[in-house]
């Protein structure tokens, strides 16, 4: 298949998370993509091919205006409030609090982050940018007719919503690729989500829809991020009751939990008969993941290809999680080889 891969990227590239009380060096780094783009030549997984600028439209159509113009601006008004580092929230609009948009840019940060681990700096929204070019892009392929197609894209989208950005992500790489899948002639659309933590970003974009399907498998909200999204008694709303699939599994999980919940997802999925699936795939999984509490080996990840291309449906893959840095590469590349039959 087809790898779409941009070096710009590399503008988000800032020195700072909150993490354990201090601000350390961000768990989501440049170094992460070059490890799945030099694993994806060493494999010869498929031409390597750069992205197509969309503009801002197929965005729109995902994220709220007032947001998108916000994340365009964020660093420079941080910038010329003379602070000395990154930009990260300090105030939440917590309960009981009124849900007004300041006109600061430091109470926009609060309003506008769903966490505050995730510092803005000064390539952000233009690494955000291009990583959701990447996504349509390669979604582009599977309109095109191919079986499978692969967005390497960094930052990761999962965790933001339509007017939210935290978890490392800003635009929803993922849920902008289904919108425009759906815009371009697909009537069904499923987004599975094997990434480590639950995908609050795109199940909230889709919660009230029928027309886009969300199965998410990840680690419990009651003692894994997000914390407050991903319970399995979030089924959707309105038209979308019914297609939302949350499968949250306890600290520790093996492949063997992990593969039967897979395959509960994946009966879900064939049941709502996608013209196209979108996986965000984070490799988080992974037994030797920093910041996550699954055991997936490497060889797990090419099982779960081949169980992905079981289901016969056109799949773009989008590059979400993964911290183990330097084995993102073979545990990437080992799922998209699986679902090439490898
Ligand atoms: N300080 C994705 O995998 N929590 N995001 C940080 C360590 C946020 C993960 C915990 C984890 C976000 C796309
Ligand atoms: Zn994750």
């Amino acid at each position: 298949m087809i790898t779409v891969y941009s070096d710009d990227h590399k503008l988000r590239n800032v020195r700072t998370e909150l993490h354990g009380g201090l601000l350390v060096p961000p768990h989501e780094c440049p170094e992460r993509a070059g490890y799945v783009l030099d694993r994806v030549r060493a494999t010869h997984l498929g031409d390597v091919v750069p992205p197509v600028q969309h503009g801002l439209d197929p965005v729109l159509r995902v994220h709220d205006p007032l947001f998108v113009e916000f994340l365009g601006r964020a660093w420079r008004d941080w910038e010329a409030t003379g602070s000395k580092g990154e930009a990260i929230p300090d105030c939440w609009p917590a309960r009981r609090m009124t849900q007004r948009r300041p006109t600061s840019i430091v109470g926009q940060l609060g309003y506008y982050a769903m966490a505050g681990e995730t510092s803005i700096g000064s390539g952000t929204w233009e690494a955000a940018r291009a990583a959701a070019d990447v996504a349509l892009t390669a979604a582009t392929r599977i309109v095109g007719g191919d079986r499978g197609a692969f967005a390497l894209c960094r930052p990761p989208g999962h965790h933001a919503a339509s007017d939210l950005y935290g978890g490392y992500c800003f635009l929803n790489n993922a849920a902008i690729a289904a919108q425009s899948l759906r815009d371009r002639g697909a009537g069904r659309v499923a987004i599975l989500d094997v990434d480590f933590h639950h995908g609050n970003g795109t199940q909230d974009i889709f919660y009230e829809r029928d027309d886009v399907l969300f199965v998410s498998l990840h680690g419990d909200p009651l003692e894994a991020f997000p914390y407050f999204s991903g319970h399995a008694d979030e089924t959707g709303a309105g038209a979308g009751q019914g297609c939302n699939l949350n499968l949250p599994l306890p600290r520790g999980a093996t492949f063997e939990a992990w593969s039967a919940a897979l395959a509960t997802g994946n009966d879900r999925i064939s049941r709502f008969r996608p013209d196209a699936l979108v996986v965000s795939l984070g490799v988080d999984t992974y037994e030797g993941d920093p910041i996550s509490f699954f055991k997936l080996r490497s060889d797990d990840f090419r099982s779960y290809g081949r169980a992905i291309a079981s289901l016969g449906t056109p799949t773009l893959f989008v590059l979400e999680g993964g911290y183990a840095v330097a084995d993102i590469g073979v545990n990437v590349v080992n799922v998209l080889a699986g679902f090439e039959g490898g």
